[in-house]
């Protein structure tokens, strides 16, 4: 199958998958679920349980990796809706549409954001009760990706590098390894874990993970400098207007161009010891580098 249509039937995997795994907008109180619903259905490049699933194939994973593929889309809407309230980013716009905290309120935002991370967790545990030692594994991978050293310590050191204007490249690193590449990197590693994936393999989705991530979050520097507000589906040119330390202010446009070349490349060279058809995955990789939102 061309990586076009491949990568289409992984999405409407996931799209079926979160349609179904999560309340419907009926359920009580409505307003939340339909927040919930509203922040999660409503567009997304799905990168994250997509990279999950096809990490899963690579295995020939007989256990179902789709539950968790929809909890980490979970944990990551979350960050999203969190991330752009008036506290945090203070933005009116998200993958093309008004914010969940713009179409309803903060208060809203803020609870439908709680409740898709913890119904990340209920999900793993409701969906892997057959496989607890998995379910185990599954959840303490994801809640330190998620926890106050990766995806949260990321977003506040983030926060704080934003107060100064002479951010180093090393604090940098710190933020993009932490805000971006622990969940790019618990996505691969959840897929090798339904596929029984050895400790050797794990070790190795992680080196391709924490590049990959890497490369993703210095791609997205590139693209805020870059690209036009229609195309990224959220407010483009915030980092320059914040004066925020990037890629590109720190290096300059070309030199971050061949970071993320580098990262990129360093990824796909880690996927080669692993089993299984990499042509997906490798060509997931290659089009994350020279994706245009
Ligand atoms: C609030 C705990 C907390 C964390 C927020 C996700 C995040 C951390 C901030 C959003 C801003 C940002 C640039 C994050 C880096 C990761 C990133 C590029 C997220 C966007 O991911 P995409 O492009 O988004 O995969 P879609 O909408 O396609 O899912």
């Amino acid at each position: 199958m061309q990586f076009t249509a491949q990568f289409q039937a992984y999405r409407d995997r996931v799209e079926q998958g979160l349609d179904r795994l999560i309340p419907a907008a009926t359920t009580r109180p409505a307003r939340l679920h339909e927040a919930m619903r509203y922040a999660l259905l409503g567009g997304g490049k799905r990168l994250r349980p997509v990279l999950t699933l096809a990490a899963a194939d690579l295995f020939h994973a007989k256990t179902d990796a789709l539950p968790v593929a929809v909890a980490l889309e979970c944990v990551h809407t979350y960050s999203l809706i969190h991330d752009d309230l008036p506290c945090m980013d203070n933005d009116d716009l998200r993958r093309g549409q008004p914010t969940t905290h713009k179409k309803f309120d903060e208060a809203t935002a803020l609870l439908a954001g709680d409740a898709l991370l913890t119904l990340a967790f209920q999900l793993i545990g409701r969906h892997y009760a057959a496989a607890p030692a998995l379910g185990a594994t599954l959840t303490r991978e994801i809640a330190d990706a998620a926890g106050s050293e990766q995806l949260i310590g990321g977003q506040m050191a983030d926060l704080l590098a934003e107060k100064k204007t002479d951010a180093t490249a090393g604090e940098l690193e710190f933020i993009h390894l932490n805000k971006t590449a622990a969940m790019i990197t618990a996505s691969l590693v959840a897929g090798g874990l339904c596929g029984g994936a050895s400790n050797v393999q794990l070790e190795t989705l992680r080196t391709a993970g924490r590049h990959l991530g890497l490369a993703f979050q210095i791609t997205d520097d590139v693209l805020d400098a870059t690209a036009d507000t229609a195309t990224l589906g959220k407010t483009a040119g915030k980092d320059a207007r914040a004066g925020k330390t990037t890629y590109v202010k720190l290096h300059g446009l070309d030199a971050a161009r061949k970071f993320a070349r580098q990262h990129t490349d360093t990824a796909l060279t880690a996927l080669v010891s692993l089993p299984g058809d990499k042509a997906f995955l490798t060509a997931l990789i290659e089009s994350m580098a020279g994706r245009a939102s």
